[in-house]
């Protein structure tokens, strides 16, 4: 059996930014920003970074019930989620800190989703970013059905660069092989909808690898589905912002669903409830660790004189001051109102819910009255 990264070589592959840090040129995916463009990136990529690296260790103090790292797949985020426009929707799994960070959202809501006190603490409406969906691909499959109503509202192929809108649906390798992911495929096909599904093949779907999940590579099974497949080097933000930004174009024009293959690596566990050297080699994680997609970045900017040593430092410094805010707002996070669960899930309250919520209250403040007894 081929190891996995050995196709990461394959012709196939996007990249405009090799890991030394070095420019490539691709004759269909241009990138068209400046070096301060780029500097931007670097500060998104170290930020999101830390914003993995402080809930991580938020989990392991038991301030989290559970954390899903992106660590190793920081550049897919940042490259992808920098090439949408405002009126753009996200739909994401449970891992998309980094393009969470890119549409304006606040960490602490992510932080507080995984602590346990809330359920997805932020308006998918203000920032264009739909709750994070565990359910393994059920996401795609909203995403179509979104997609289909925004081309229904007019809102493709008008010419018009503010109304134009596309949809992208983030997804796993593992997810692929849901059957949910094949039925949105077929629909956002069939329809035209403008949707671009953004696989992370991070390599692994939990402790099973990406050869038992598909014979092909997965950007090639697009065109089974009768739409196109590109595969990016998902560790190079400068390749994942070009091609997502194609992408997103050709699904606002009306040119139908585009599948986008960011090949990455999950160098974390799936989460903080998994050990990943139970199943996988050491030798893996040290080949991905020469690609990380932060060190070649700044490879890039050292060997062309672009930012200093100030620039690098404050850039820490920055993420040093978002992690001690992380750290100290997280343990200062009050408990939730264990009523509230009925005010957030169903539109009305039907007679039988305020009943059910009339009945909780009372047992809940039983406890309360018993501990007072004792
Ligand atoms: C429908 C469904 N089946 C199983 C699970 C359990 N589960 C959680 S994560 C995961 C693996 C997902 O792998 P992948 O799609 O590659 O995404 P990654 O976590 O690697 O980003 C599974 C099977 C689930 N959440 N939902």
């Amino acid at each position: 059996m081929t190891a996995p990264y050995a196709r990461s070589d394959e012709p196939e592959l996007v990249q405009l930014l090799t890991p030394e840090g070095e420019r490539r040129e691709h004759p269909d995916y241009a990138f068209d920003l400046d070096d301060d463009a780029i500097k931007g990136f670097y500060h998104d990529l170290v930020m999101t970074r830390r914003i993995d690296t402080e809930a991580f260790m938020l989990q392991r103090q038991g301030e989290l019930g559970i954390w899903a790292s992106l660590l190793g797949q920081e550049a897919a985020q940042i490259g992808s989620g920098r090439a949408l426009r405002k009126q753009d929707y996200v739909f994401p799994t449970y891992r998309e800190h980094g393009v969470a960070w890119c549409r304006g959202v606040d960490p602490l809501a992510l932080i507080g989703l995984f602590r346990g006190v809330d359920h997805g603490n932020w308006d998918p409406a203000e920032f264009g970013f739909h709750l994070y969906t565990i359910v393994i691909g059920a996401q795609t499959l909203h995403a179509t059905g979104y997609a289909m109503g925004v081309q229904r509202d007019g809102l493709v192929g008008t010419n018009d660069a503010e109304r134009d809108t596309a949809v992208v649906a983030y997804l796993g390798d593992g997810a692929t092989s849901q059957g949910d992911v094949n039925e949105a495929f077929i629909f956002s096909t069939v329809f035209n909808a403008p949707v671009v599904f953004f696989i992370q093949n991070n390599q692994w779907a939990i402790s099973e690898p990406i050869e038992k999940q598909s014979r092909i590579p997965l950007y090639r099974r697009a065109s089974g589905f009768g739409f196109p497949g590109v595969r990016v080097d998902g560790n190079d933000v400068l390749a994942t912002y070009a091609v997502t930004k194609a992408a997103l174009q050709q699904a606002r024009d009306g040119g139908g669903p585009v599948l986008v293959e960011a090949f990455t690596y999950r160098m974390g566990a799936h989460t903080t409830n998994d050990d990943p050297t139970r199943y996988r080699l050491t030798d893996e994680l040290e080949h991905w660790k020469l690609k990380d997609p932060l060190a070649r970045v700044k490879a890039y900017l050292v060997r062309n004189g672009l930012a200093d040593e100030a620039f690098f430092e404050q850039v820490e410094a920055d993420a040093d001051t978002l992690a001690e805010h992380l750290r100290s707002s997280t343990r200062a996070m009050p408990d939730p109102d264990p009523a509230k669960i009925f005010d957030l899930v169903y539109q009305e309250q039907t007679p039988e819910l305020v009943e059910q919520k009339e009945w909780f209250v009372k047992y809940h403040a039983s406890f309360a009255a018993q501990a007072e007894v004792h």
